[in-house]
């Protein structure tokens, strides 16, 4: 995919919705406006966005416990994923899934978690599925060294269709 002008401006802008975003919810979370553990994306900016970007818009995404900008990396509009993270019905997942339980299928991201390494098999799932359909489309799962040592992670790797 060529990186022009127009495409690298768009890479920093969803770099800095992450970040912004995340420093908002921090905000809020100390004022108890955010149900739950509030995980940020702070730091990771530039991976989420340059993985994100390098693969289709309608391609499947699945994050990990620390996630809130994934969805943006994928292109998610901002007021809907914040309303979730503060458990309003107007949110992505109506406010019943939270900060570690994001979803927008609206943008491909299929969700996150907070059980370590459990993306990964929703991950390979999803690729199974498009290559079973032959629509083209890949599946993009983040998780850390931490999640590679999990039963899951080795399961996955072995799926064979
Ligand atoms: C199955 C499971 N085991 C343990 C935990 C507790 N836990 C939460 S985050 C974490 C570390 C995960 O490390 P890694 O996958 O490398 O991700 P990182 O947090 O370093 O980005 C652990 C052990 C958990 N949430 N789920």
């Amino acid at each position: 995919m060529e990186l022009t002008d127009e495409r690298l401006i768009e890479m920093y802008r969803r770099m800095l919705r992450i970040r912004h975003f995340d420093e908002a919810v921090e905000k809020l979370a100390g004022r108890g406006l955010v149900p739950g553990a509030a995980h940020l994306t702070i730091g990771q900016e530039a991976e989420v966005v340059g993985a994100c970007m390098a693969v289709r818009a309608d391609d499947y995404m699945v994050g990990n416990h620390r996630s809130h900008g994934h969805p943006i990396g994928k292109g998610a509009d901002l007021k809907r994923l914040m309303a979730e993270l503060m458990g309003k019905s107007t949110g992505v997942n109506r406010g019943k899934g939270g900060s570690m339980h994001l979803a927008d299928f609206s943008v491909g991201s299929l969700g996150e978690s907070s059980i370590v390494g459990s993306g990964i098999p929703v991950a390979t799932g999803a690729a199974l599925a498009a290559q079973m359909s032959g629509d083209g489309r890949v599946s993009l799962c983040f998780f850390g060294d931490g999640a590679s040592n999990e039963g899951a992670f080795h399961e996955a790797l072995n799926t064979r269709r």
